[in-house]
């Protein structure tokens, strides 16, 4: 229908995108929700279209124009009725009740019985999402531009979040593990793209789970408090690693803001698995040889680990020292005279990393 179309692969994101929306919406504990459950138990079925507007007005034969605010009890009274219910585009208030709608019947569709093959070919036509209660199997779908999502019950999804909750605990520990054998690196001053790379993807790895999760938590509305919680304590320590990582290796030749992992979003699973894929992909290091290069820190990590100095102090310090390695041989008093610093701060700082050093030379 529109004359420009986005390439498919951001069109599915951006489908993926408007569906978490509404599937937060449709979450146990809002208003709508709570109307569908209600029609659910009561098997009455629903037909429910989620906006309003001249595209919708356009569809819909006879019924009753309504104004009332939309309520679980309103939801499932007018639901009774034979036909559909119109709900306007803020979801405040019901705008029409047993609408019997008409859309193009040329429009392809799967769905067997009139209510499903009315609320597909809708959508289809309008691009506003429907939902629809089926009265014989007690299930909730969301029709969005021709495809169908369940709408699924809080147990089903606190399966799979439980899941999901499980792969990012571990992803997490893998993470930490690389994490920290970079920080050896740097002190030894040993670090190759590889080993930062190395941290990149699992960075990424874990990014693409924890999104799963907080699908999962919206989706979940008043269900998924326990999941959050233990979703928050997962991303303690990681959630700013991905900022750090590319402050501190941002190649010199490319501007602050130019250098970022978000390009590692786009590779399949299998891409992402492989290291010198990701090392290009984010243009890590030069193009021949790219894993064995050394490379250096500039030290906005190690700093922000054991200084709760503010980001730009920090950035001052690293302005004057330029890498990691050169803060390492700084003394007390020359980082102590960096604006904002102090003697304190200075003395945090040289502790924190005797205290890798000698962690390191332990190990
Ligand atoms: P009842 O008095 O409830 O039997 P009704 O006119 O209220 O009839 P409903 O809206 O309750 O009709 O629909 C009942 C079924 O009729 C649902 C569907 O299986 C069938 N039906 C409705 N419209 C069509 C149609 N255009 N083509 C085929 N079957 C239809
Ligand atoms: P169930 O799974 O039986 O709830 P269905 O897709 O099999 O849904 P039916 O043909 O049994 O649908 O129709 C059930 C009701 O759906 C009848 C009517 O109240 C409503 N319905 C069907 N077609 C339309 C329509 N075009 N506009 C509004 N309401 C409709
Ligand atoms: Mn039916």
């Amino acid at each position: 229908m529109n004359d420009v179309q986005p390439d498919p692969e951001t069109s599915r994101e951006m489908q993926a995108e408007q569906v978490r929306h509404l599937m937060a919406l449709l979450a146990p504990g809002t208003p709508i929700r709570e109307g569908l459950d209600r029609i659910v138990n009561g098997r009455t079925g629903g037909l429910i279209v989620l906006g309003d507007g001249p595209e919708i007005n356009g569809v819909c034969s006879g019924g009753f124009p309504l104004d009332v605010r939309l309520t679980p009890q309103a939801l499932r009274e007018l639901s009774k009725m034979d036909g559909g219910l119109v709900v306007s585009s803020d979801h405040e208030r019901i705008k029409a009740a047993a609408v019997h709608f008409v859309p193009d019947g040329s429009l392809p569709t799967l769905e067997t019985g009139t209510r499903h093959r009315t609320a597909d070919r809708l959508s289809q036509q309008t691009g506003v999402p429907v939902v629809v209660v089926s009265a014989s199997m007690s299930v909730m779908s969301l029709f969005l531009n021709g495809r169908r999502y369940l709408i699924e019950r809080p147990e089903q999804l606190l399966a799979r979040a439980n899941q999901a909750l499980a792969t990012l605990a571990s992803y997490r520990g893998r993470l930490v593990d690389e994490a920290e054998n970079l920080t050896t690196l740097e002190i030894r001053d040993q670090v190759q793209v590889r080993d930062v790379a190395a941290v990149a993807q699992r960075v990424e790895m874990w990014r693409r789970i924890d999104a799963e999760v907080r699908g999962y938590v919206s989706a979940l509305g008043v269900e998924g408090r326990l999941v959050q919680l233990q979703r928050n304590e997962l991303s303690l320590g990681v959630e700013d690693l991905g900022r750090l990582l590319t402050d501190d290796y941002r190649p010199n030749s490319v501007a602050p803001g130019g250098f970022s992992l978000s390009g590692l979003q786009k590779l399949s699973w299998e891409d992402l698995l492989n290291v010198t894929m990701v090392a290009e992909t984010i243009n890590l290091g030069p193009a021949e040889h790219p894993l064995d290069s050394p490379i250096r820190a500039r030290g906005h990590r190690q700093l922000t680990l054991m200084t709760d100095l503010s980001s730009r102090t920090i950035q001052r310090i690293i302005d004057h020292f330029s890498d990691l390695q050169s803060l390492v041989s700084a003394s007390t008093s020359e980082l102590g005279d960096i604006k904002g610093v102090g003697l304190r701060r200075a003395r945090e700082i040289r502790q924190g990393l005797e205290s890798i050093f000698e962690g390191d030379q332990r190990t």
